[in-house]
């Protein structure tokens, strides 16, 4: 097998950014170097305590997490509680971390490891709003070229959540995603389009069940929490695991196809600030930086995550 593709994970957990985290520790193919987190689903305290609690449970407190941004570049904060609860993990018990984050930035952990990595061998997977992700790239704009890729769930070129056009990660701070957007890396933008066809359907969870695992019903009881959000706030039949499928376009591009699109982050309309906006008139050019993911094997993505959980409950017993 071909060397680990080696990530940082900038998140914001955030139920479906567990399932990334869970993807990404038990998978092979993916090397996590560290997990960054950004205010996003909740407030800059609670989901960093939320990523170590991950961490806890999935038996990988080795895996350094440094604390980032606690507000966005420009506007103010805004959390989700309705769709991820008081805790931004509601719906579960959350173990007790037994250490503290890094002292260092998550900006800086960023910026340093991409310099130390030889170049192009580095990804950038980011699940929450961009705030770090921005700052890092005008703090150290060398990293543009150094970085392999940047994975960004966000966005969507037909689908808003937030707002009828803007998704939650881009609109939250929608400055940083322009930034991030506008910089010469190769970006792909994994958003609502793709990201609604991940449901955590009856059938998944119990498989999941099956485990019969402490993890397992980690899963199961952040999943249930979820889908009672999103069938109260968006009148979905089950949850959307976003965040999971950057992981799984990483393990397997077969299982998230994708398209060359120029995009491009609205920052000044009066119905669509933070809107991704995807110019699909022609052929996107030959030199084109970004894609869109467009279809997912839900088959395949699922039994990739299902594997993650029984992986890592092994692991621990
Ligand atoms: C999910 C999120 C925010 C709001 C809603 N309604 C649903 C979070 C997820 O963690 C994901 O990263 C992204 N933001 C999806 O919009
Ligand atoms: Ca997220």
């Amino acid at each position: 097998m071909s060397d680990p593709r080696q990530i940082i994970l900038d998140c914001d957990p955030g139920h479906d950014d567990a399932v990334a985290m869970m993807l990404a520790l038990a998978n092979p193919a993916i090397e996590l170097l560290g997990i960054t987190t950004v205010g996003g689903n909740q407030t800059l305290d609670k989901i960093t305590r939320n990523a170590q609690s991950v961490l806890v449970m999935c038996g990988r407190e080795d895996v350094p997490v440094h604390a980032g941004s606690a507000r966005p570049l420009v506007r103010r904060v805004e959390i989700a509680p309705d769709i991820h609860g008081e805790s931004g993990l509601d719906g579960v018990e959350l173990p007790e971390p037994t250490r503290p984050p890094q002292d260092t930035h998550a900006v800086r952990f960023i910026i340093d490891t991409l310099m130390a990595a030889e170049p192009g061998t580095v990804t950038l997977v980011a699940t929450g709003p961009l705030t770090n992700v921005a700052l890092a790239a005008r703090l150290e704009p060398r990293i543009v070229e150094r970085v392999r890729e940047v994975v960004v769930m966000g966005g969507g070129y037909h689908e808003g959540n937030w707002t009828p056009v803007a998704e939650f990660n881009i609109w939250v701070d929608p400055e940083a995603a322009h930034i991030v957007f506008d910089e010469e890396w190769p970006l792909t933008m994994v958003g609502l389009d793709l990201t609604h066809q991940a449901l955590a359907t009856a059938k998944v969870e119990a498989q999941v069940r099956d485990i019969d695992s402490p993890l397992g019903e980690f899963f199961i009881g952040l999943m249930d929490f979820f889908r009672k959000a999103y069938q109260e706030h968006q009148g979905f039949p089950d949850p959307p695991v976003h965040d999971a499928c950057t992981i799984a376009y990483l393990i397997d591009p077969t299982i998230v196809q994708t398209r060359k699109v120029p995009l491009t982050v609205e920052l000044r309309g009066e119905h669509t600030v933070g809107m991704t906006v995807a110019d699909f008139r022609s052929p996107a050019a030959a030199d084109c930086r970004h894609q869109v993911a467009t279809k997912l094997d839900h088959a395949g993505f699922w039994d990739l995550v299902v594997e993650a959980i029984r992986v890592l409950s092994h692991e621990e017993s």
